[in-house]
């Protein structure tokens, strides 16, 4: 097909990059929200501070993780599962913020899932993420919405098998990656973070991931 200015994406278009069937990259998505988004989460880990959960084999997650909204995601002796309470106070998660329901139903439905509503996210400076599938929802009909902030990160995207190649992408400040449909069990992980300084969150990169648990 001939190229011509009418066919040529639109600024915003061309912010959206596809990664495979069901899955897309939203470079600065969050960008806008940057601020609410800082905000709702210093309110969240001074109730639900960050921490290095213990995963059932017995070995330090070397990311620390929290929780805010109905389910909060916890290890446990027989795995990984969903929970109401925060294990280290008993207390129910923090509220989920409203800048990161808009966010997450935003970016979902930019990338073709309409009325996406989160009830779990998970938060994690520094370390690095082996290759994993997510899978401790209840309906996998529902994305994961995966909110990148901070230093960069070399995330690795592979198929529905571990040993299945795996694509690299550069995920920065603002980028949102959404995946779903038939890349919803996708396996993917997060390669050692790169020691740096961002002017928004210094020596860290935080990442958020917003998905429906239950
Ligand atoms: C990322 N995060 O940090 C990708 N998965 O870019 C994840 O894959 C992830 O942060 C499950 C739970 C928390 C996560
Ligand atoms: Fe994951």
């Amino acid at each position: 097909m001939k190229y011509n200015l009418f066919d040529a994406p639109s600024a915003g278009a061309s912010d959206r990059e596809p990664m495979v069937e069901g899955a897309v990259l939203l470079r600065g998505k969050a960008l806008a929200f940057e601020h609410d988004l800082f905000s709702a989460l210093t309110t969240i880990t001074e109730r639900a501070p960050l921490r290095h959960m213990i995963t059932p084999g017995g070995f330090t997650m070397s990311v620390a993780k929290t929780n805010c909204g109905r389910a909060g995601w916890v290890t446990h002796r027989a795995g990984y599962r969903y929970e109401a309470f925060d294990p280290e106070n008993g207390r129910q998660w923090p509220d989920m913020p409203t800048a990161f329901l808009r966010l997450a139903r935003e970016a979902a439905s930019d990338a073709g899932y309409p009325d996406f509503i989160p009830d779990a996210n998970r938060y994690v400076p520094g370390a690095r993420l082996t290759l994993h599938q997510d899978k401790n929802e209840r309906d996998f009909d529902h994305p994961i919405v995966s909110v990148s902030l901070g230093l960069p990160a070399v995330f690795r995207f592979g198929g529905l098998k571990r040993s299945a190649p795996v694509a690299k992408y550069t995920l920065k400040h603002g980028d949102v990656t959404v995946w779903g449909g038939a890349s919803r069990l996708r396996y993917h992980g997060v390669d050692i973070l790169k020691d740096g300084e961002h002017p928004v969150t210094g020596s860290v990169r935080i990442n958020l991931t917003l998905r429906r648990a239950l």
